[in-house]
């Protein structure tokens, strides 16, 4: 049984064990209670973010080596192409380019508009992380216009990685989403992996429950 620690980008971990069909437990991290005041959790990842995964004596954090991890130890899977397949490389640079690209700086985006005080909110390194979202999303939409997927005709984890991106730009940073990435994710929001995903991750749920309308 592999245990996850905490939703946000936990969220991907969650939704790919269900894709995959693996068991596993929510372990619920609320961060804004202080994760300082969370010693059993600490005791999981001492730099205090979460996701987090324990599988045996394996324990890990980062959402993507997760899903990379959990994939190459219990595939093989369609989620992950096979390096000599064709759709790989765009596999690849999509799968981390979820995270490293679009979420990433959407967190900073998110960060400055929600937290920050009212003078600090628009500052250069709230813009900066903006703008690298934006370039990072123009690939993204390029891609979108070819293919169904971000790999190409199937769904593959490097669309579990780009949706959460897409999801805090949207809804935690306010950043507009065009039509064919609004229309990408109620694509991937059909799948029954997805539903279930959602129905375990009530916080995600919660907070994309009112995604910011179409403009
Ligand atoms: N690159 C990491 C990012 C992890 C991350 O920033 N997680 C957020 C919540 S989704 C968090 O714990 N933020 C609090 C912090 O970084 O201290 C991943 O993909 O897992």
């Amino acid at each position: 049984m592999i245990t996850v620690f905490g939703e946000g980008r936990g969220f991907r971990v969650v939704w790919l064990m269900e894709e995959m069909g693996l068991p596993y437990r929510l372990r619920p991290v609320d961060l804004r209670a202080g994760v300082e005041n969370n010693p059993e959790f600490l005791a999981i990842n001492p730099a205090g973010f979460i996701p987090a995964i324990q599988d045996g004596d394996v324990t890990m954090v980062e959402s993507i080596a997760i899903m990379e991890y959990l994939m190459a130890r219990y595939g093989p899977t369609p989620l992950a192409p096979a390096p000599h397949d064709p759709t790989f490389p765009a596999y690849q640079q999509f799968l981390h380019l979820g995270e490293a690209g679009l979420a990433a700086s959407a967190f900073f985006v998110g960060g400055a508009r929600n937290f920050a005080p009212e003078a600090e909110r628009d500052n250069w390194s709230a813009r900066q992380a903006l703008s690298v979202f934006k370039s990072r999303l123009g690939l993204v939409t390029r891609q979108l216009e070819r293919t169904p997927y971000l790999a190409g005709d199937a769904f593959t984890a490097a669309d579990i990685s780009a949706h959460f991106g897409l999801q805090l730009a949207q809804g935690f940073a306010g950043v507009p989403l065009g039509e064919a990435e609004r229309a990408y994710l109620a694509r991937l929001g059909e799948r029954d992996a997805y539903k279930r995903a959602l129905e375990t991750c009530q916080a995600m749920k919660a907070a994309w429950a009112d995604p910011a309308p179409p403009q």
